[in-house]
């Protein structure tokens, strides 16, 4: 159940990648342990946010099967995660989305809550994740009046998150003490150490440190 705070969160999982270093495999639908990659953060998001929109630009139909919306990018495709944010704001049903990778099984309990309290202090646009070093940009909760400004971006061929960003007031939010929160499958060789990490003994999401 979502709580009230959070009925008016889309979270958006943006599966619309070309996923080169993969081979060009779909990620979202990449199987971990024979599961797809999509159900791990469904299943994540589905008690933190009221809606759930699922951006994909492949394989529409199987996205559908799990019942949420599926938006296509809608600037021209594969122009990076920006254009899967477009599409989400203007897909979404609340004032705000939560955008996650669709490559990140380990989704926190806590993201929606978390990204939400640190938009709710003064006036901010967006909040976005930081991992204790460096900002994770497609964890993020963007404010749905957003969308004219990042389709006048991407219109002027903008394609940078970061500088987009900046053009915003930004709150970082610490999720260092949630570690996993960030390992995503780039490479094969990602797939199988998220496989050995999910059948070790101590696996499941924690608080890390
Ligand atoms: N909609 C959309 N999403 C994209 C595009 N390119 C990348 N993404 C998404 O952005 C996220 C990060 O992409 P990834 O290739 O894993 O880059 P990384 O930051 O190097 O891990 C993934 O969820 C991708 O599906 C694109 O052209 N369109
Ligand atoms: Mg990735």
């Amino acid at each position: 159940m979502a709580t009230d705070d959070n009925t008016s969160v889309t979270a958006v999982i943006l599966a619309g990648g070309m996923a080169r270093r993969m081979g060009g495999q779909d990620k979202g639908l990449i199987e971990l342990n024979g599961r797809p990659i999509v159900e791990y953060i469904i299943e994540a998001l589905r008690p933190q946010a009221e809606h759930i929109v699922i951006n994909a630009n492949r394989n529409l139909a199987q996205y559908g099967c799990y019942g949420y919306p599926v938006v296509e990018d809608i600037v021209s495709e594969y122009c990076g995660p920006l254009a899967g944010m477009a599409s989400g704001l203007r897909a979404a049903t609340g004032d705000r989305i939560v955008t996650v990778p669709c490559d990140s099984p380990f989704v926190p309990p806590i993201l929606v809550e978390r990204l939400n309290s640190a938009l709710m202090t003064g006036d901010i646009d967006l909040s976005v994740a930081q991992d204790g070093q460096r900002m994770q940009p497609v964890f993020t909760m963007l404010r749905r009046r957003l969308l004219p400004s990042l389709l006048a971006y991407l219109e002027n061929g903008g394609r940078k998150v970061d500088t987009w960003y900046a053009s915003h007031a930004t709150a970082l939010v610490d999720f260092s003490d949630w570690p996993e929160t960030f390992i995503n499958i780039n490479t094969p060789r990602d797939k199988a150490s998220v496989e050995s990490k999910m059948s070790a003994p101590a696996a499941g999401m924690r608080p890390g440190r």
